[in-house]
């Protein structure tokens, strides 16, 4: 079935749960769901190869919350995405500061901010979830944490990042607020892995074969941002949560959008109310069109969803957004439905 189809199909499944306020709570996902578990989802289609990972965990009967750690650390490690981990993209002042989190079936989450020298910022925030009684921390004293936890301090810029970085410095246009893959990077000069419309954020989040859930978030954020800015990515409740109950939801692109409707938990909470993953995507998306429907036009931002069931959906505002999906019946990369 089509994408547009089977889009088409849950919006009218949509509009008609909303008349008789039922909310889909027995109808397919939107999207392409399929019910199968375990299963894991994962933002872009670098998220395949992440998702590897994340299944030899998974199919060992392993937890959810292993898997996505397992999962995100590839991209977390691969200095050709730039938009992650180990040689991502510096803020203006030539930093890579690294922003993640994660969650688990319990509602334990740990969270680093704005971390520096540590290419396994996941692996951090995990730490701070299991080893502290804190959910976040930011900057140095991340740093120091992670050091006195056996992470060896690392130099995170490459030759080629900073070589970007350079390149932009000639201008110094600051403009966070557009969609980086349409105006701070030259795609004949700076090509990304998987093209331009495939670097971003790594949001994953699976089912473990006993129905629980976890997720992960991970990012350099904003390339070229001001120092000391963070996205959503990892802002629990806005790039990631995950609700054992209900579903979890994750997000990618300009994460100031995704911070103001606090975005992956108001997805949660509509798939508790019976929504669909997909047209529960399409709904946080409608609120930032709603705020602001110039802006909303010029960036993007994409949200993930899997639902209790193992139904999975995804809506972005543009075009271009992908998403990887693995289970036992497919390993493949999907095109989200957008609002424009
Ligand atoms: C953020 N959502 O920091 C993340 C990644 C990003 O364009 O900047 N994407 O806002």
């Amino acid at each position: 079935m089509s994408n547009r189809r089977k889009f088409l199909q849950t919006s009218v499944l949509g509009s008609a749960a909303l008349i008789t306020g039922k909310h889909l709570a027995a109808e397919p996902a939107g999207g392409n769901g399929i019910v199968d578990q375990p299963v894991v989802i994962s933002t872009w289609d670098f998220g395949k190869t992440a998702n590897v990972a994340a299944w030899e965990v998974l199919e060992k009967k392993g937890r959810a919350v292993d898997a996505v750690e397992a999962g995100v650390r590839v991209p977390e490690a691969d200095p050709k995405n730039q938009t992650i981990g180990y040689g991502g993209m510096p803020d203006r002042d030539g930093f890579v500061t690294l922003d993640a989190c994660i969650m688990d079936e319990f509602y334990n989450c740990g969270s680093v901010m704005a971390l520096q020298h540590i290419t396994h910022a996941v692996s951090v925030a995990r730490l701070v979830m299991e080893k502290t009684p804190h959910v976040v921390l930011v900057g140095d004293g991340a740093l120091q944490f992670a050091l006195a936890n056996g992470f060896k301090k690392e130099n995170l810029l490459t030759p080629e990042s900073e070589r970007a970085w350079k390149e932009w410095l000639k201008e110094a246009k600051y403009e966070p607020e557009m969609n980086i893959e349409n105006r701070l990077y030259d795609k004949d000069k700076d090509p990304m892995p998987g093209g331009p419309d495939n670097h971003d954020t790594i949001g994953m989040i699976a089912m473990d074969t006993k129905g629980n859930m976890g997720g992960a978030c991970t990012t350099s954020g904003m390339a070229f941002k001001m120092h000391g800015r963070v996205g959503d990515s990892p802002i629990i409740g806005a790039g990631l949560y995950v609700d054992n109950e209900v579903g979890a939801a994750t997000s990618t692109g300009v994460g100031e959008e995704v911070i103001r409707i606090v975005g992956s938990h108001l997805v949660v909470e509509l798939m508790r109310q019976g929504y669909a993953p997909e047209i529960a995507c399409k709904e946080a998306v409608k609120r930032i069109v709603k705020r602001s429907p110039g802006k909303a036009k010029a960036i993007q931002v994409g949200f993930l969803a899997l639902n209790k069931k193992g139904q999975f959906g995804a809506y972005a505002l543009q075009k271009g957004f992908t998403y990887s999906v693995r289970n036992k019946k497919e390993d493949k990369v999907y095109s989200a439905s957008s609002f424009f």
